[in-house]
């Protein structure tokens, strides 16, 4: 028994009685719920003011971590993969992040321009990274006994970020979620599913009540034993919790792998879809959210030497979200140690400089009016249109079409000079190389009237 040693005999029993005690009382809690919840009713335009500051925020950071850090394989898969299940499920007893700070956290990913942070509080691992009452596998039973997802939600309060959590449906740990995991011989007929669903709400609960996390990022909807009606379910008792809570497509079916991750409307649950690691779907229609999901490297936890993307592949990948009318929550994976590796924290500053610069064509703005092309993207705010010049066509202008509005005026953001040549049927735009930039040349188009009613070009 795992608590044996850590904490003595007599306090090992009292403490796994405590938490029989408390997962059976809520069991019983949770057995006594009355059928599917059904979510408070909300309309579009409700629907969009609930969403508003997360439309608005445009970029966050993902962290997925954990004690599989220890071994820098990949968080969740490589447990009874490439680390034994009695390797992997041990490694917490040796998780000491000393160096964790969450003020340098938040500050990090405020200089590089996001709003929100995500964390992962139990992956597919089953470990939680939060202090639950209702398993004995969390960061208060490692070394380290400091409540991670506590410090950054309030560290973020303190810094004006805004606090969200990652939790995942599938736990290869937990005895009684179904399938089991890779390499994990313990007999199915042990398992009871349902029983499985009254812990993770019990812990739901606990996240949404002690941590009031503003968006909650479901993820591992894909096996059998999870269905959309579950899913409603779980969505109607979070948003009755608390109804300006945002939560993720993940906790129903079947989303659309290369759909830009959105769920087919029959199984649709959520308030946003969520492309992995693609860029999302422009839809033109201004009421289809999503966020994409992407590593800073290749993997989600840390792996020494881990391939790190460019500062132009992020810039790109951040300007291409939102053109394409999206979010876009960019991935670090902590170390063992507490820090994020100091290549990725050069990474983000770098990141952060150009926002600096360039953040008011991204915040608060919407993709298009003009559909993304060969050179770039466009995003709207008011009655201003950003053109993003990604990739240059040769020394040829950037031909857009009319927007049947007047501009009044063109100009860098990223300083230099433009011309603009307005025509019936089109915009011509004219840079010179010298006022070209590598990462994007921002031009923005002041027109006579509001950008956000322009029908997609
Ligand atoms: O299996 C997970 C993976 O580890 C990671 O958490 C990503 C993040 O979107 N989601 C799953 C794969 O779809």
């Amino acid at each position: 028994m795992r608590f044996a040693h850590s904490f003595g005999p007599c306090l090992a029993v009292c403490t796994g009685l405590l938490t029989l005690w408390a997962a059976a009382g809520w069991a019983a809690h949770a057995a006594a719920q009355p059928a599917a919840a059904v979510a408070p009713a909300e309309s579009p335009a409700q629907k969009a003011e609930r969403m508003k500051w997360w439309l608005d925020a445009r970029f966050g950071m993902f962290i997925h971590w954990g004690p599989v850090s220890l071994k820098g394989t990949e968080i969740g898969w490589s447990r009874g993969r490439e680390v034994p299940i009695a390797v992997y499920d041990n490694l917490y007893k040796e998780f000491n992040p000393e160096k964790f700070d969450a003020r340098e956290y938040v500050a990090l990913a405020k200089e590089a321009g996001m709003k929100y942070i995500t964390l992962t509080a139990k992956h597919h691992d089953g470990f939680s990274m939060f202090a639950t009452r209702l398993s004995d596998y969390n960061i208060m039973n490692t070394p380290f006994k400091r409540d991670i997802a506590r410090e950054l939600a309030d560290e973020c309060r303190r810094q004006g970020l805004k606090f969200c959590t990652y939790y995942s449906i599938i736990d290869w740990y937990h005895p009684d979620y179904l399938p089991r995991g890779a390499g994990d011989q313990r007999p199915a007929k042990d398992a009871d599913f349902e029983r499985y669903c009254a812990f993770m709400k019990g812990q739901l609960r606990e996240l949404v009540e002690n941590y009031h996390p503003a968006v909650l990022w479901f993820d591992g909807e894909w096996e059998d034993h999870w269905t959309v009606e579950r899913g409603r379910d779980i969505y109607a008792m979070l948003r009755r919790l608390d109804p300006n809570l945002i939560i993720n497509n993940r906790i129903g079916k079947k989303r659309a792998f290369g759909q830009g991750g959105m769920t087919p409307p029959e199984s649709t649950v959520g308030d946003f879809g969520t492309p992995e690691q693609e860029t999302g779907r422009f839809y033109g229609d201004r009421i289809t959210y999503w966020e994409s999901n992407m590593t800073i490297c290749q993997q989600w936890a840390w792996k020494p030497n881990d391939r790190l993307k460019s500062l132009k592949e992020c810039v790109d990948l951040l300007v291409t979200n939102a053109g394409y009318d999206g979010n876009f929550m960019l991935n670090v994976g902590p170390m063992p140690d507490g820090r994020i590796e100091p290549r990725q924290v050069e990474r983000l500053r770098e990141i952060g400089r150009w926002v600096k610069q360039c953040g008011e064509s991204i915040y608060g703005t919407r993709g298009g009016p003009f559909k993304p092309a060969k050179w770039g993207v466009s995003t709207c705010k008011d009655n201003t249109i950003y053109v993003h010049v990604l990739r240059w066509p040769g020394d040829d202008p950037v031909v857009l079409p009319g927007v049947g509005k007047k501009v009044l005026s063109g100009r860098l953001l990223t300083g230099g000079t433009v011309e603009v040549k307005q025509g019936e049927q089109e915009i011509v735009l004219r840079i010179p190389s010298a006022s070209r930039q590598e990462l994007d040349t921002v031009i923005e188009l002041r027109l006579d009237g509001s950008a956000m009613d322009i029908p997609p070009k």
